[in-house]
């Protein structure tokens, strides 16, 4: 299923040399295909009795140079079918076109119901023990490496819909630890709509596309959608957040992770607490603005999937901090006032702080989409000793929903045995035959308990880590179809979270909403939602209102007033430039030298410049054009320079004023220039021109005393826009209501 390791010679050439591995290269350079990474084949072929059984790793995977029927033989055509002579029919005697075909049409698998456009990478997550007083955990403890495999995703879209579309995005983490898999499998949103599993096909086939029309692809902004949420509104602080730039990434490294659901650790000693994971992006949160957003949805809709392979490829590997939010496991399962096992509630970090117990690192790219991105299989109830679940019912739904999905999905119930799936520790159990079974189990006593196969395999004893199941109280009860009155509450933590944000990011919620509701034709369902925003809010049903042409309903209920929690803002904070784009506008007539000493400015701080160019190939025969201004659209770049024309001082400060009133003259005038200027700085994105090449910035209709605009010297330019990235956007540029 994997490529061969290419230091293996081909067995039928006696003597070839093994082929070297390529030396990586830039991401906008073309390549040869990179090596296989060693964690992808999985362990050794391992038989139930736990014998390895010393097959390759890779034994299904290509090998040897030749084209082969899927039988090994070598074939000498592929191109033409057997045919009785030239113009005669196709006879049925060909195998290779008959095998070719078939194993063609049924290339496709169904799509994850949810969740089906992903991309994933691999890495390693190193441990700092701090979580060893609070759980048993192996791979917790301190300086432990555990190879990783994460898959990023949208909700709603099919496998085939655009990056940047309003959602949620997934955050599914497989560890293949010494004890088993442990898979966390999160979302970058730390609540989630429903509170009872039950309730699951019903939002989604309310986000889905409409039944009749199959309409939108990927979007909350039709009727079904806002028609559910507001009458089910358990769900309106997840959808706060789906309206807030959460709901719309700059990039899959730069969003946080939460497990959402309370688990329950336990202890060496026995000890039990419940946490909630989060992840923390050592690039900072950052999102994308929504003008941005729809324009990459066009311009590269493989935006986000493109950006975390490059920044792999570069070795600007993505890093998150693992952390857990700590409470007491009390019987009432409570913290502060807050069920822990209501998953719309979320528990604000300053009443609980994140304390990091580990750092991931991807630092290796898929080879193969299909075989790993698309076969992966996770599921919460991958547990290893020391972790366990809790009564969220949630969470205890998802028990049963991931394994059923993949049996339709993945074709059987053998899907722990594809190479991506397979754990890294020995596996031994007594599961046999079914579709797609690959191990060759050896034994004749797949049950216990037996004598025939000496008794094994056998059971581990308590302290053998062997998984635990926390013998948790369990309170004399109905059964009933009800939940805790604590779960009541559906406003005061969406206006909790609408309050911690800053002026800007406000009116960025204020704005998705119009636009959402802008896009149903029902006034009913326009109305019905406005009164919950009512409910959370006055001043954001108001503002929403006015943008609908509606008048907002007076609050319905009184909402509990909480204090605000600032760690929910995105804003504040300086962080890595590493891996941030930086377009550079140049052409032959620019001052190529001083462009070759910003680039390196750029390169030196771990940033990646592309420079943009009226044609391709290179400036001057040496700086390579890594996109003209055909293929060039703002919303790549994290910030723009514009470089000088040679014929100017290149330390002309006052060149952008000087310039003004004569745009005519610097040859970087082009209207598609002027437009991926005009864009980025509507999009409050870094700006910068030596020389000259502020006249192209006044053109776009740029004023030279705006915040975040850098003209002056090369270098100035280079370490200004440098500085302004660590914020991300040039906030203040925003105009806020
Ligand atoms: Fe999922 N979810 N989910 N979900 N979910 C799936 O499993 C489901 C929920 C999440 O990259 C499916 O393998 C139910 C919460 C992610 O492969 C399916 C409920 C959270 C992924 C399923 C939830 C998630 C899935 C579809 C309500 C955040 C992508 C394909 C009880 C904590 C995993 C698959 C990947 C995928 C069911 C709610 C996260 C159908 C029934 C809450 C990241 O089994």
């Amino acid at each position: 299923m994997f490529s061969k390791s290419t230091s293996d010679p081909d067995p039928l050439v006696p003597g070839a040399p093994a082929p070297q591995a390529p030396e990586l290269a830039e991401p906008t350079e073309p390549r040869d295909p990179l090596p296989p990474k060693p964690d992808q084949d999985g362990p050794e072929t391992v038989t139930a009795t736990g014998v390895a059984t010393g097959a390759p790793k890779s034994s299904t995977s290509q090998s040897g140079k030749f084209l082969t029927t899927a039988q090994g033989a070598r074939l000498r055509d592929t191109d033409h079918s057997l045919k009785a002579g030239p113009r005669g029919p196709v006879l049925l005697q060909d195998h290779h076109l008959r095998e070719k075909i078939t194993h063609f049409d049924h290339e496709r698998i169904p799509e994850r119901v949810v969740h089906a456009r992903g991309a994933a990478a691999h890495g390693v997550f190193t441990a700092n023990g701090t979580a060893e007083g609070v759980t048993q955990a192996g791979f917790l403890a301190k300086g432990v490496e555990t190879p990783v495999f994460v898959r990023f995703s949208t909700v709603l879209g099919s496998r085939g819909s655009a990056d940047t579309v309003r959602d949620t995005r997934g955050f599914s983490t497989k560890f293949y630890t010494a004890e088993g898999n442990y898979d966390l499998v999160g979302n970058n949103i730390p609540v989630f709509f429903i509170q009872d599993a039950i309730k699951f096909p019903d939002v989604i086939h309310a986000g889905k596309p409409h039944p009749d029309r199959e309409i939108p692809q990927a979007q909350s902004a039709h009727d079904t959608f806002w028609d559910f949420v507001s009458l089910h509104t358990e769900a309106q602080h997840h959808t706060m957040w789906n309206m807030s730039d959460r709901g719309i990434p700059r990039s899959y490294r730069t969003m946080e992770g939460f497990g959402v659901h309370t688990f329950r650790l336990i202890n060496a000693a026995g000890q039990t607490t419940l946490v909630k994971f989060h992840w923390k992006p050592r690039q900072g949160v950052h999102s994308l603005v929504w003008e941005e957003a729809q324009i990459i949805n066009g311009m590269d809709p493989d935006f986000h999937r493109r950006d975390l392979a490059d920044a792999i490829e570069a070795g600007a590997f993505p890093q998150w901090d693992l952390g857990i939010q700590v409470f007491p496991d009390t019987e009432d399962e409570m913290f502060e006032g807050i069920d822990l096992l209501d998953p719309t509630k979320l528990v604000p970090e300053e009443l609980a702080p994140v304390q990091v117990i580990g750092t991931m690192t991807l630092n290796a790219n898929v080879t193969n989409y299909f075989a790993e991105t698309e076969q992966v299989a996770f599921h919460p109830g991958h547990l290893v000793p020391g972790i366990d679940v809790t009564n969220d019912p949630l969470l205890q739904g998802r028990l049963f929903s991931y394994i059923d999905t993949q049996l339709t999905r993945l074709g059987g119930p053998n899907f722990s045995q594809i190479p991506i799936n397979r754990p890294h520790a020995p596996v031994n159990d007594m599961l046999r035959d079914g579709f797609h079974q690959s191990a060759d189990h050896s034994g004749v006593a797949p049950y216990q308990p037996n004598s025939l196969d000496g008794g094994c395999p056998f059971m581990a004893g308590a302290d053998m880590g062997a998984l635990i199941d926390v013998p948790v109280e369990v309170p004399a009860a109905r059964k009933v179809r009800e939940n805790p009155a604590t779960f009541d509450d559906h406003y005061s933590q969406a206006r909790m979270f609408f309050r911690s944000l800053t002026p800007v990011e406000q009116d960025h919620v204020v704005q998705a909403y119009t636009f959402e509701l802008g896009k149903c034709y029902e006034e009913n369902i326009r109305l019905r939602q406005l009164q919950s925003l009512a409910n959370i809010d006055k001043r954001l049903a108001d503002d929403v209102a006015a943008g609908l042409g509606l008048t907002a309903p007076a609050p319905a209920l009184a909402v509990a007033d909480t204090d605000p929690s600032p760690a929910l803002s995105q804003l504040g904070g300086t962080w890595p430039v590493a891996g941030r784009m930086v377009g550079v506008v140049a052409d032959e007539a620019s001052d190529l030298a001083t462009v070759s000493e910003v680039l390196a400015a750029l390169h030196a701080e771990g940033m990646v410049p592309l420079v943009i160019a009226p044609h391709g190939g290179k400036l001057g025969g040496e700086i390579t054009v890594q996109r003209t201004y055909l293929t060039a659209r703002s919303t790549e770049f994290d910030a723009v320079i514009v470089a000088a024309s040679g014929a100017a001082a290149p330390d002309a400060a006052d060149s952008l004023d000087a310039k003004a009133g004569n745009p005519g003259g610097h040859p970087s005038l082009d209207p598609r220039v002027t437009l991926l200027l005009a864009e980025a700085f509507r999009h409050a994105k870094a700006l910068g021109a030596w020389g000259d090449g502020g006249s192209v910035l006044a053109a776009a209709g740029i004023p030279a005393e705006t915040p975040g605009i850098v003209v002056g010297g090369a270098a100035e330019v280079a370490s200004g826009v440098t500085a302004l990235l660590a914020n991300h956007r040039v906030w203040e540029r925003f105009p806020t209501a």
